[in-house]
């Protein structure tokens, strides 16, 4: 039991680390350039005075670049004659210059500073710089994480798909703000940005023009707001025109979004449908209703935000890896006694350690699926059916539902094991038969472990395995090996770049 306990939290440990976000921290600069946040605040200070766009500009070019490959300042890689880069997909829908400016400036008063010159990367200047905007239109000041690494690659083809569209609705927004990590709440705190800047006539040309077959104009847009953009965008408008996203304060970073939003005063589809849905109406509402709360959310989110696909050259992940497994050969009774294959672990992968519930959502397979949802996640993951099938002798979950292709001897024992009112931490072996040991001979447990015996696809593989211990054994290994680079930032993945517009 505890032999294989502790393998299970291994193997869980290996998971975890491998899923999360890299470590950042807030003094991440102090030992090489201390005063990285007043020399970026003074940069981005001036440029505001220059130009009031330099704010809305760089909130929404950190966006994007979060959005696309993570917060790797990949959206600022100027294209060059062999590489279309992200910041040239249409989606990069005319992110102002003045953003690009902002970090390039910040970047060359760093430079300035000996001890800064090329310590800091321009995903983290663009972090602290989204901050300082923030803050100077009037809105919270929040402490900022860092130690992100410049990513390495930057393609137009990467942005299809990431970025939302003004015309998505609630439920499109949520799963794409999820593939981020990031909640309902989170989304429509984030969408609060829409309290500032501009956006070209065109974008809404649909919801007041040319809604749908049958009706001209989006009936949640309020008519006197259908009379004010109809008067400042007509339909033969030069595209280049854009307009105020908050016709109330549009320079002020405030909880009037969400008081437009009540009054059907959002801009887009994906700003009004906030309102109009159910799951996201109460706290729109509650943000309209107070600033602090909304603030406070808005403040959290861009934290989360900051986190998202993240590079960072720090090995701390693999530390405790390394650790929890000194810690295993340390104990006499468990070197060795897990009784698995020993393999070669690839080494050299600089894990993090932050870590987030919702980051997880949809992200991990759920006992009840079938085949093809498995492999759909495992697919997600560069692994294979032969993949998933090895590593499903690996799942550490609580609870089983009673399925009529669970074996009918297993199902009493199950059951005994398990009462309704069982304790829901309570933990019961995943293979009834020798559950001390890593070997081949379970009967399936979940639905999921089940179902790759009934599936004609994994059936084949099942069988084979059911009968050659070692060759289980080594398609085990290979997968684990396969499983451990996922995601896993190493020094290579990114460095700090020396222009922020191209590669080193
Ligand atoms: C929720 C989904 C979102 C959609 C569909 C969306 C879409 C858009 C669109 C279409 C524009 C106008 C672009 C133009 O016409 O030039 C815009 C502007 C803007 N967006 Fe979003 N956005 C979303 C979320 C966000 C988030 C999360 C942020 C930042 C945290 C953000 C910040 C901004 C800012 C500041 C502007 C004004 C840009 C400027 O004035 O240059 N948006 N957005
Ligand atoms: C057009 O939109 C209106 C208002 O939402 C709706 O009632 C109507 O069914 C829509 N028509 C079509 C053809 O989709
Ligand atoms: C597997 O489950 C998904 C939903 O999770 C369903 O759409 C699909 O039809 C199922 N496939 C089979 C072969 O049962
Ligand atoms: C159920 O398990 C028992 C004992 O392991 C075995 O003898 C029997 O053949 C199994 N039944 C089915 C339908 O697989
Ligand atoms: C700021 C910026 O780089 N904008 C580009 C966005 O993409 C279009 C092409 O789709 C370019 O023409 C813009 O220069």
């Amino acid at each position: 039991m505890a032999a294989k306990n502790l393998l299970l939290l291994f193997i869980s440990l290996f998971l975890t680390v491998n899923l999360v976000s890299a470590q950042l921290r807030s003094n991440f600069y102090a030992g090489s350039c201390p005063n990285v946040e007043k020399i970026v605040r003074d940069a981005v200070q001036k440029k505001v005075q220059q130009t009031f766009t330099t704010i809305p500009a760089t909130l929404r070019l950190y966006f994007h670049d979060c959005f696309v490959n993570g917060c790797d300042a990949s959206v600022m890689i100027a294209s060059t004659g062999n590489n279309k880069a992200e910041k040239d997909h249409p989606d990069n829908l005319s992110l102002a210059g003045d953003g690009f400016d902002t970090v390039i400036k910040a970047k060359q008063a760093l430079d300035a500073v000996a001890n800064c010159r090329n310590k800091v990367s321009c995903a983290d200047i663009l972090t602290i710089a989204t901050r300082d905007v923030v803050n100077l239109a009037g809105g919270p000041r929040y402490e900022v994480e860092l130690g992100r690494l410049d990513g390495l690659s930057s393609t137009a083809a990467s942005v299809e798909g990431k970025l939302p569209q003004p015309t998505d609705d609630v439920n499109k927004l949520t799963s794409l703000f999820a593939k981020n990590g990031l909640s309902l709440n989170e989304m429509i705190a984030l969408s609060g940005a829409h309290t500032l800047g501009f956006a070209h006539c065109t974008k809404v040309f649909n919801r007041i023009y040319s809604f749908n077959k049958t009706t001209q104009v989006d009936p949640t847009v309020n008519k006197a707001y259908v009379t004010e953009l109809r008067a400042s965008c007509p339909r033969n408008i030069d595209p280049r025109v854009a307009i105020n996203m908050d016709p109330t304060t549009p320079r002020q970073f405030d909880n009037v979004y969400y008081k437009n939003l009540q009054q059907g005063k959002g801009l887009f589809t994906s700003d009004q449908d906030l309102f109009t849905d159910r799951r996201s109406k109460p706290t729109v509402d509650l943000w309209a209703n107070n600033a602090n709360l909304f603030n406070q959310a808005f403040v959290n989110s861009m934290i989360k935000l900051g986190r998202v696909g993240v590079k960072t050259g720090r090995n701390d992940g693999f530390d405790a890896i390394f650790k929890a497994k000194q810690a295993l050969d340390a104990v006499p009774n468990c070197r060795n006694k897990v009784g698995g294959p020993w393999y070669d672990v690839e080494l050299g992968r600089l894990d993090g350690l932050s870590s987030t519930a919702a980051s997880v959502e949809g992200m991990l397979p759920q006992p009840t699926e079938n085949v093809s949802k498995l492999a759909s996640h495992f697919a997600k993951n560069g692994l294979s059916l032969d993949d998933m099938i090895a590593l499903s002798g690996m799942i550490l979950i609580h609870g089983v539902k009673e399925d009529p292709s669970i074996n009918a001897t297993y199902l009493p024992q199950l059951k005994e094991l398990c009462p309704k009112d069982l304790d829901p931490h309570k933990e019961i072996f995943m293979d009834p038969t020798t559950p001390g040991k890593f070997d081949n001979q379970g009967r399936g447990l979940f639905k999921s472990d089940q179902a790759l015996f009934t599936d004609p696809r994994s059936k084949p593989t099942v069988n084979l395995w059911d009968g050659n211990g070692q060759l289980y054994n080594q398609a085990f290994v290979n997968s684990m090996i396969k499983l451990g680079p996922l995601d896993v930032k190493t020094g290579r993945d990114g460095n700090i770049r020396s222009n922020c517009e191209t590669f080193n």
